[in-house]
C-alpha cells in the first residue's frame, strides 16, 4: 500500500498514482446527492447528512484526516461571562487560551481566507469562533460570510455560540446556507449555571446568578430547536468542569440528544492562574485525560460524541492539530488577491477516490483480523504519527501529537489524541523531549511513524513501547489491524528495523 509517495499543499500524503489518476480527470465530479467527495455515506448515515459532513473536519472524524478548517477573529464582543474566559484572551468555547488574536475586518477576513484557499487544497470550512461570540457580534459575522461566498462560493461555514443571541439569526443562517452550528452548552440546570456564568447581557439589561442561566438556558434549548427544524447540523460542546458539572453533563447529553443534535463534544476546561480567569485565580482544576474519558463512557449511548476536537484558537488555519496561523497574518498578505479554484477541486477530487480505496482496504482488514483473532482478544492501543491523508506518514522525532486507535475483533477506531512537544529539534534529538513524548505514550502499546531513529526506537523499547516505521505510508487502519494481527499471534511479525 505504500506505493510512491505524493506532497500536495505542504503535505506529504499518498500514493503518487491515485494523485495523478484524481488530478488527471476534469476537476470537481458531482455526482447525485452526495456532490463532490466520495459518493457513499457511511451504512449508518443517510446521503443527505453525509453531504453536509463529509468534508467537515469536525462533524467527521474521518473528514478531519484530509480537510482542514480555519478560522478568522472577526468578533470580538460578547453578551455573557463565562467563569473560564477572560477577553484579553481567545473564547474558551473554541480556543486554547493564548496569546491575543490579530483581530480582523470582514474585509480583511475575506482577503485572508482567499489566501488560505490558494495555499491550502484542504481548506473546506470557515468558521467564526470569537474570540468573542459569532452572534453577539451579528454584523461582523454576516458581513464575513457574505464576502467569503461571494468570491469562494463552495466554502463551507460554520460558527460557534453560547446561544443566547443565536434564535435571532436562524433565518439568517438558513439564507446564507450555513448548515453547522455549534452551542456551547455547559448545563441545564441554572443553578449549576449559576456556578459557571456570574452575568449575561440579554434585551439590553445585565442579568445576574440563577436568573442570568434561566435564560440562557432557554434561550439555547430555543436555537437547538430552531436549528434542528431547519436542518442545520448542531453540535453541542461542553466544557468539563470537575465538580461543578462533569455528573451534570450526562444530562446534558441526554437532553441535547431528545432534542436533535448531532454530536457532542465534551471538552476539558483548560485553567490556569496566568489566564487571568475567575476560575484560574481561584484554583478551579480542569479534568484529568481520566476524567475526561469516565464521563464519556458514561455517555454512551446517549448524542454522538466527537472526540477529536482539539480546542483550537479562534484564528487557527490548517488541519485539526495544527496551526498555520501564522503563515498568513496580515502583514504577510497581499492587497490585491484573486481566488484560484484550481488547487481545491483537484484535491477534492484526490480525496474522493483516496477515501474509497482506504475504505475498501479497511474493510478488507477488518474482515481479515475477524476471521483470524480470536473474539476473546484483548483490545490494544496504537499511537500514530500522521499528517493528514489517514495515513502513516511523519517522522516520530516531528510529530507534536499522536493519534490514538483502538483495535480489536470488531475493527479499528480513533480513540484520542494525545499532544507533546516534537522530539527533534533543528534535526537532533533531545532527551529530555524524548522522555516526555514516552510519558505521554503511557499505556500505548506501538506506535507507527514513517521514520524514527535507533537511539530513541531502543529508548521507548526500553519503557515496553515497540515502534515500528514498516508502516510508512500505508493507510492507519491497514496498519493497525496488522500489527494487531501480529500481536495475537497470527501474522507474520514485521521486522522492527530502523
Ligand atoms: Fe471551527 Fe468549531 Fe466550526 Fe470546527 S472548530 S467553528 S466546528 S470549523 Fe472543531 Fe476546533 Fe474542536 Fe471547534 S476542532 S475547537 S470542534
Ligand atoms: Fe468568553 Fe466565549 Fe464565554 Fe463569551 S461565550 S465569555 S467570549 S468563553
Amino acid at each position: 500500500m505504500s506505493g510512491n509517495i505524493v506532497s500536495l499543499g505542504g503535505l506529504t500524503i499518498g500514493s503518487k498514482a491515485a494523485l495523478e489518476k484524481a488530478m488527471a480527470s476534469e476537476g470537481c465530479a458531482t455526482t447525485g446527492a452526495t456532490g463532490c467527495g466520495s459518493k457513499q455515506a457511511p451504512d449508518d448515515m443517510d446521503p443527505a447528512t453525509w453531504a453536509k459532513v463529509k468534508d467537515h473536519p469536525c462533524y467527521s472524524e474521518e473528514a478531519h484526516h484530509y480537510f482542514a478548517r480555519m478560522h478568522v477573529a472577526v468578533a470580538p464582543a460578547c453578551n455573557i461571562q463565562c467563569n473560564y474566559c477572560n477577553r484579553k484572551y481567545d473564547c474558551a468555547n473554541e480556543s486554547r487560551p493564548g496569546v491575543v488574536s490579530e483581530r480582523l475586518s470582514p474585509e480583511e477576513a475575506a482577503r485572508k481566507v482567499i489566501a488560505v484557499a490558494n495555499e491550502v487544497p484542504q481548506l473546506s470550512v470557515l468558521g467564526i469562533a470569537g474570540p468573542g461570540d459569532s452572534c453577539a457580534d451579528w454584523k461582523k459575522t454576516k458581513e464575513t460570510f457574505s464576502r467569503v461566498t461571494k468570491d469562494i462560493p463552495d466554502m463551507r461555514l460554520c460558527l460557534s455560540s453560547n446561544g443566547l443571541a443565536l434564535p435571532e439569526h436562524v433565518e439568517e443562517l438558513v439564507d446564507m446556507n450555513v448548515d453547522h452550528v455549534t452551542i456551547t452548552i455547559n448545563m441545564i440546570d441554572p443553578e449549576v449555571g449559576a456556578k459557571i456564568y456570574p452575568w449575561i447581557r440579554h434585551g439590553g439589561k445585565r442579568y445576574y446568578g440563577v436568573e442570568a442561566s434561566q435564560i440562557l438556558h432557554e434561550r439555547q434549548m430555543l436555537a437547538l430547536d430552531m436549528l434542528v427544524a431547519r436542518g442545520i447540523l448542531v453540535k453541542v460542546n461542553s466544557v468539563l468542569i470537575p465538580g461543578i458539572n462533569d455528573e451534570h453533563l450526562l444530562e446534558v447529553n441526554k437532553e441535547v440528544k431528545r432534542r436533535g443534535a448531532f454530536l457532542h463534544n465534551i471538552m476539558p476546561l483548560i485553567s490556569d492562574p496566568a489566564h487571568g480567569t475567575h476560575f484560574g485565580l481561584t484554583g478551579q482544576r480542569g479534568p484529568t485525560a481520566a476524567e475526561l474519558q469516565k464521563v464519556q463512557e458514561a455517555c454512551a449511548g446517549g448524542a454522538n460524541l466527537m472526540k477529536h476536537c482539539r480546542q483550537c484558537r479562534a484564528d487557527a488555519v490548517g488541519l485539526l492539530g495544527e496551526d498555520r496561523g501564522q503563515e498568513f497574518s496580515l502583514d504577510k498578505l497581499p492587497e490585491a488577491l484573486e481566488y484560484d479554484p484550481a488547487g481545491r477541486e483537484s484535491y477534492k477530487d484526490w480525496v474522493a477516490k483516496e477515501r474509497e480505496d482506504r475504505r475498501a482496504a479497511a474493510a478488507d482488514a477488518k474482515a481479515e483480523t475477524g476471521a483470524t483473532v480470536a473474539k476473546t482478544a484483548p483490545k490494544l492501543l496504537v499511537a500514530v504519527a500522521t499528517q493528514g491523508g489517514g495515513r502513516i506518514n511523519q517522522h516520530f522525532g516531528h510529530a507534536t501529537e499522536f493519534q490514538v486507535f483502538e483495535v480489536d475483533t470488531s475493527g479499528v477506531r480513533f480513540a484520542f489524541h494525545r499532544r507533546c512537544d516534537n522530539y527533534c529539534v533543528d534535526g537532533a534529538g533531545e532527551e529530555g523531549r524524548l522522555d516526555r513524548v514516552i510519558a505521554t505514550l503511557e499505556g500505548i502499546d506501538t506506535v507507527l511513524c514513517a521514520k524514527i531513529g535507533d537511539c530513541p526506537r531502543e529508548t521507548l523499547a526500553g519503557a515496553g513501547i515497540t515502534v515500528l516505521q514498516d508502516y510508512a505510508y500505508d493507510y492507519i487502519e491497514t496498519a493497525v489491524s496488522a500489527v494487531y494481527r501480529t500481536r495475537m499471534g497470527l501474522a507474520p511479525a514485521q521486522a522492527e528495523t530502523a
